[in-house]
């Protein structure tokens, strides 16, 4: 019984941290794979472009921190690569920056020559966009406490499944667990 409620609790923490992920925060890693860089030519204004960003969503920066760095600058500082003045500068190499804000955040690398290479990026919160709606709990009741003697689901979905690092597209794919674990008690 002990074991059979483990299995329960990890799966709704699971899907709790799915449901708080969709309606609170997205983490948006700048470049994707590639990072923040000048190697490549990537097209960061491509990379936001096929992104919706919303308050409280964290934007992070990964670079090699003896090569790079960020700032957060002003429109016209962005658009003249102007590092003289940044409202904020980030040097670490693994920068999480929450969007608190709707409108324009520009952010360039202030290493002369970067920012005139591309290294600059426009995360821009749609003022009209709201917050994604937190799904209906449908299908989600709350277990009771399992019976005895009801065979025990696998304990590789829950593990498995736990250390997944989780995103919009996973949502389903834990509702889906969660749904076949509660078949197994019911
Ligand atoms: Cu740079």
């Amino acid at each position: 019984m002990a074991f059979a409620e483990r299995v329960v609790a990890q799966a709704l923490l699971v899907v709790m941290a799915a449901l708080l992920q969709l309606s609170q925060a997205a983490v948006y890693k700048v470049g994707d794979s590639a990072g923040w860089t000048t190697i490549g030519n990537i097209d960061y204004k491509q990379w936001a472009a096929t992104r919706t960003f919303q308050v409280g969503d964290i934007i992070r920066f990964e670079y090699n921190a003896q090569f790079h760095n960020v700032m957060r600058v002003t429109h016209p500082m962005y658009r003249a690569c102007n590092a003289s003045a940044p409202l904020a500068t980030y040097t670490t190499g693994n920068d999480s920056i929450v969007i608190t804000t709707k409108g324009h955040h520009y952010f360039f690398c202030g290493v002369p020559g970067h920012c005139q290479a591309g290294q600059k990026v426009d995360i821009n919160v749609l003022r009209t966009a709201e917050t994604a709606p937190t799904p209906g709990p449908s299908g989600l009741s709350p277990p009771s406490a399992p019976s005895v003697g009801v065979p025990a689901p696998s304990e590789s979905n829950a593990i498995s499944l736990k250390a997944s690092k989780w995103s919009f597209s996973k949502l389903g794919l834990a509702m889906g667990a969660f749904a076949v674990l509660l078949s197994g008690f019911y």
